[in-house]
């Protein structure tokens, strides 16, 4: 499938790119597999906050640049270990940082869908990167896990609880304390990816999954998807949940008079809006 991409911005680390309704954020390192550095993210924030903004957008897909020089593909190998200092990942300002959990909150709470497409390794923060995607679409080269406990870190938040509640809390602390690999088809098994596909065709294969949903209502997806996260994301989950009804109810004409009241100085009619069962 061909699809016209735009390039939006340039980066140092990142390539985004935009067409017909969808976004393409591309991690470009790939002679680190695609690890981030605090820049790397930083430049991820700035892209998915545009993404967001951009009503004409509905669908991102975020992937990673490759094959590298050596052949092989990454999606992301995460944190970038080079810079990592005692208290964080270590950018140019000198300062340790683990923004990565800013972008990933961004990620979980923006009301559109964000589909990972992964070829080769998604693996430590990485891993979590598509974790927190709403889909992922695999190539048949892509391999997942942690290595926190071998690395000497550990992602206790969405890595840990959301990933138990994709595949269940034996295979999460499975894949958690032995640090294996798996194989793309090992992940569609455990239910941690959506479907896979020969790597030629990943990107035309999130390019359709995009296209199917751009026909659906945005509003609906938005309400979904908040839904969904409102099950595991405790008050926050709440929040954005209840902050979809009140888009819903400033949009009514029920909303609408209690605004127009105030500003034409009267009291609000409520009495002409029924109190439905
Ligand atoms: C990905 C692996 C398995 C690929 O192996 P392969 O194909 O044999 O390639 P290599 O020769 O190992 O690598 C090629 C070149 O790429 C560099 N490189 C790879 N990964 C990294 C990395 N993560 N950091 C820096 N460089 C990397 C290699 O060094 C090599 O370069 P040269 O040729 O110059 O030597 C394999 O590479 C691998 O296992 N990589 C390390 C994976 C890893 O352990 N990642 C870090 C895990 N931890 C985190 O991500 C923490 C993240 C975090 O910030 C966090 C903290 C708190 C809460 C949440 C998070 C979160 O992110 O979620």
């Amino acid at each position: 499938m061909q699809i016209d991409w735009q390039s939006v911005k340039t980066y140092e680390d990142i390539l985004y790119h935009k067409a017909d309704g969808i976004a393409k954020i591309t991690i470009n390192r790939p002679h680190k597999r695609n690890a981030f550095r605090p820049k790397t993210v930083f430049e991820l924030y700035d892209a998915f906050a545009n993404a967001r903004e951009d009503t004409r957008i509905g669908v991102i897909l975020l992937t990673g640049a490759g094959p590298h020089t050596d052949g092989k593909y990454a999606f992301c190998a995460g944190g970038d270990q080079s810079v990592r200092g005692h208290a964080g990942y270590v950018g140019e300002d000198g300062v340790p940082r683990l923004n990565v959990l800013d972008l990933q909150r961004l990620m979980r709470s923006m009301p559109k869908v964000i589909i990972a497409l992964v070829a080769g390794y998604a693996i430590g923060g990485g891993h979590v990167l598509h974790i927190l995607c709403d889909l992922t679409i695999a190539a048949d080269n892509a391999v997942f896990g942690q290595t926190g406990p071998k690395v000497g870190s550990f992602d206790g938040g969405f890595g840990a609880s959301y990933l138990s509640r994709i595949v269940g809390q034996k295979k999460a602390r499975e894949i958690w304390y032995l640090c294996r690999q798996y194989s793309a088809t090992q992940a569609l098994e455990m239910g941690l990816v959506n479907c896979v596909v020969p790597v030629e065709q990943l990107e035309a294969e999130g390019i359709q999954w995009a296209q199917e949903i751009l026909e659906k209502s945005p509003i609906a997806i938005r309400c979904l998807k908040a839904a969904f996260n409102a099950d595991c994301d405790g008050q926050a989950g709440l929040q954005e949940l209840a902050g979809n009804a009140t888009l819903l109810y400033y949009m009514s004409e029920e909303g609408a008079e209690g605004k127009q009241a105030f500003l034409e100085k009267r009291s609000p009619d409520f009495r002409q809006y029924p109190w439905l069962p």
